[in-house]
């Protein structure tokens, strides 16, 4: 299962979006970033304390495009195929 750390209101949105676009399923690991108390779970997987981070088994990544681009390349494409466009 691929758990995304962020939060409804920030770059997270992107991550999201494109798993609910492309039907992966996932756990979003919701992060208060104006805590006080910075996030254990967060901070183990991003040092540098930011989100999103994600994790896919053993690929960790923060980065909201890398993330979509890694997305895309493992489970995509999102676009449709050529048959599916009408075109040619
Ligand atoms: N370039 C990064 C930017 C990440 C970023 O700035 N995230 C904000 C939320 S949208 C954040 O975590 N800010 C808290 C901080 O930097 O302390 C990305 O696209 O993922």
């Amino acid at each position: 299962m691929i758990t995304v750390f962020g939060g409804q209101t920030s770059r997270s949105l992107r991550v999201v979006w494109l798993m609910e676009e492309m039907g992966l399923p996932y756990r979003l690991q919701q992060v208060d970033m104006l805590s006080a108390t910075p996030d254990a779970a967060l901070l183990a997987v991003n040092p540098a304390y930011y989100i999103p981070a994600m994790q896919d088994g053993d690929v960790t990544m923060v980065e909201s495009i890398a993330i979509m681009e890694y997305l895309m390349a493992r489970y995509g494409p999102l676009w449709p195929d050529a048959a599916g466009a009408g075109g040619g």
